[in-house]
């Protein structure tokens, strides 16, 4: 039974054995149960030291999980895909983080939802909001679109 909706941001930057990080995100969307809204790819620079772009992508799930149970869930994903731990922000085959709750905020040993750096990181705003533009972050009270347009309008422009 579905209790509850999570936002999780999906992030590659390296081939894996799906293919290129188009086809990695692909497989990591197949690979979650109640996927109910999938925002398009979209490439990305990178933020960090890494090199190499990204695809990065936003879906909504339905679940009776809890925030630690999900978070499992997206680890074992993540380490079927070959996922190694090594330096922070290095590249990766896949990267699932949880960004929204429908429960609100988590606060435990290893997760914090919302997601700490969701609300500067176009990455995750730009597909967030063609999934969900009205959800509002329970920690700013802004929705998702004005959370966007805010770092939208801040970011340098050539
Ligand atoms: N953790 C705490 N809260 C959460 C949450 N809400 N969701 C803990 C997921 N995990 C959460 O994450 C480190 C630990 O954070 C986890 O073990 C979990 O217990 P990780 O995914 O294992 O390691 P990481 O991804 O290397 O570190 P981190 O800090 O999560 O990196 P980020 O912030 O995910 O950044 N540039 C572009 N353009 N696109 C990207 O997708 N991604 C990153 C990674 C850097 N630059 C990028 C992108
Ligand atoms: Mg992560």
């Amino acid at each position: 039974m579905a209790t509850s909706t999570y936002a999780i941001a999906i992030g590659s930057n390296r081939p894996g054995r799906h293919g290129g990080p188009v086809a990695e995100v692909r497989a990591a969307i197949a690979a979650l149960d109640g996927v109910r809204a999938v925002a398009p790819i979209m490439g990305s620079a990178p933020l960090g030291p890494s090199l190499r772009r990204y695809a990065n992508s936003v879906l909504l799930l339905d679940t009776s999980l809890s925030p630690p149970d999900m978070l499992a869930q997206l680890k074992a994903v993540e380490r079927s895909f070959g996922r190694r731990r090594g330096r922070r922000w290095g590249s990766r085959v896949i990267d699932l983080d949880i960004i929204l709750w429908s429960g609100g905020s988590w606060h435990g040993p290893g997760l914090c939802v919302p997601h700490i750096a969701f609300r500067e990181r176009l990455f995750v705003l730009r597909p967030l909001r063609h999934v969900a533009p009205d959800w509002r972050d329970p920690v700013s009270g802004r929705t998702v679109r004005q959370l966007h347009h805010m770092v939208d309008r801040a970011r340098p422009r050539d």
